[in-house]
């Protein structure tokens, strides 16, 4: 096995005392709740505590970025968890709501700081998303639930380190 550079800093999966919230679309909602349980599952057998867990409904993908925004700024959670599944049809409709909701989210991030994983479907068919829902392609909720554990422990680990650093400690 490749041996690791030293000095890195890397989250890890720690989910105990840190609190998620969880933004979920309602539209195509067969396969985001399967994303949500598994998102869910991911958080507590990470040692996040169930009453640590915000769940909030959206309509659709499109109202994710501004949910997941409003949760950010109260600066209560220490990750966002963004759920939601688009299916292309016929029209650009999917084109317009895709390039949004993927760029709302990573705004909402980088302008707030908080860490927000993405865990939007975007799916030429039902079959696609069905596989990334549970079936072939793993759960992609269960991922983004752990990327969410992940980024909230580096957040925590990197402003450590700076505060150290400054204090020089290290
Ligand atoms: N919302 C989705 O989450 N997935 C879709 O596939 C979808 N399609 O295809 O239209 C969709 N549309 C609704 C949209 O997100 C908004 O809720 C709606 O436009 C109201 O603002």
């Amino acid at each position: 096995m490749a041996k690791r550079p030293l000095n890195a800093i890397e989250g890890n999966l720690s989910a105990a005392g840190k609190r998620f919230a969880i933004v979920v679309a309602r539209f195509n909602s067969f396969i985001t709740e399967r994303l949500l349980q598994s998102a869910w599952d991911g958080l507590v057998r990470s040692g996040a505590s169930k009453k640590d867990i915000q769940i909030v409904r959206v309509p659709g993908a499109f109202e994710i970025p501004s949910a997941a925004r409003t949760l950010a700024e109260t600066k209560k959670y220490d990750a966002i968890i963004c759920l939601g599944c688009l299916i292309r049809g016929d029209t650009a409709h999917y084109d317009v709501i895709v390039n949004e909701a993927t760029r709302g989210i990573g705004q909402s991030a980088q302008e707030t700081g908080v860490p927000h994983s993405f865990g939007v479907l975007t799916c030429d068919t039902l079959e696609q998303a069905i596989d990334r829902a549970g079936l072939k392609a793993g759960n992609k909720g269960f991922e983004a639930g752990l990327a969410a554990v992940e980024m909230a422990s580096l957040r925590q680990q990197v402003t450590e380190h700076a505060g150290s650093a400054a204090d020089g400690k290290r």
